[in-house]
């Protein structure tokens, strides 16, 4: 389905946590940019790569649908989505280039500070609310456990005093919005951090080649950064 360009399309997110590191990365590879008046397409100058700036959460299905070539992205929407994609018996679209070193935080299990967490039995026939279905629905058959999973788009973290669920999968980093909300995490499902993503298959002759200079650089840039 991918149209044939001589040009390469990276997708990054346009505002949030991940949009200024992934810029600045992609800079400190020698890229530079003329931004489009809605700003949502950047014409790359020094190179024939361009960026678009969506939705984190589109990133995996442009990707897949040949509209972008590469993509800057957490690890949790990618392998979430990539189980979505795995649960509807597709093949895998897209995967993990190269980890990248920011946006790092884990994808945890949490249950309320008044819980004494003994072990994953506990969570036998208990509702736990998150937006990460299908990485939550793998981990718990791997533990041999049978939950409800309780989908919430956002505000994951209220869902036990609203009596929602009784236990919640969700990001966590410094772990401040758990304990504000009296939640203490208790398993990690995933180390996750921002990605560079890219097709499963190979790309035609002349992405292929922009693609390996892109990741030749971004190897040298990553190595100065550790
Ligand atoms: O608008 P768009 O859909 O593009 O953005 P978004 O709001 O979906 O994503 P954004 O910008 O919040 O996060 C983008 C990516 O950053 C995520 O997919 C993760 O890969 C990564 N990341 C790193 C985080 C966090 N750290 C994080 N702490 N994403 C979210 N959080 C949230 C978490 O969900 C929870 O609500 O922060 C809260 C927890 O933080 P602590 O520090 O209190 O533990
Ligand atoms: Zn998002």
């Amino acid at each position: 389905s991918a149209t044939s360009r001589d040009r390469l399309r990276i997708a990054i997110q346009k505002s949030g946590r991940l949009a200024e590191p992934a810029r600045a990365l992609l800079a400190s590879c020698g890229l530079s940019w003329r931004e489009s008046r809605d700003r949502l397409f950047c014409y790359g100058e020094t190179l024939p790569i361009d960026l678009l700036l969506v939705r984190d959460d589109d990133i995996p299905g442009l990707i897949a649908d040949g509209v972008c070539d590469l993509g800057i992205v957490g690890r949790n929407v990618l392998g979430e989505q990539d189980g979505e994609r795995r649960n509807g018996g597709r093949e895998p679209a897209f995967r993990e280039w190269r980890a990248l070193g920011f946006g790092a935080c884990r994808l945890a299990l949490a249950v309320p500070e008044s819980w004494d967490w003994q072990g994953v039995s506990q969570l036998a026939g208990k509702r736990i609310a998150t937006s990460y279905p299908a990485l939550l629905s793998q981990w718990l058959a791997e533990q041999g456990i049978a939950a409800d999973v309780v989908l919430l788009s956002g505000s994951v973290e209220i869902a036990p005093r609203l009596g929602q669920a009784d236990a919640i999968c969700d990001l966590v980093s410094s772990g401040a919005t758990l304990s504000a909300n009296q939640l203490k995490p208790v398993e990690t499902l995933l180390q996750s951090e921002a990605v560079l993503a890219g097709p499963a298959a190979e790309f035609d002759a002349v992405r292929g080649e922009l693609a390996q200079l892109l990741l030749r650089r971004l190897d040298g840039a990553l190595r100065i950064r550790h």
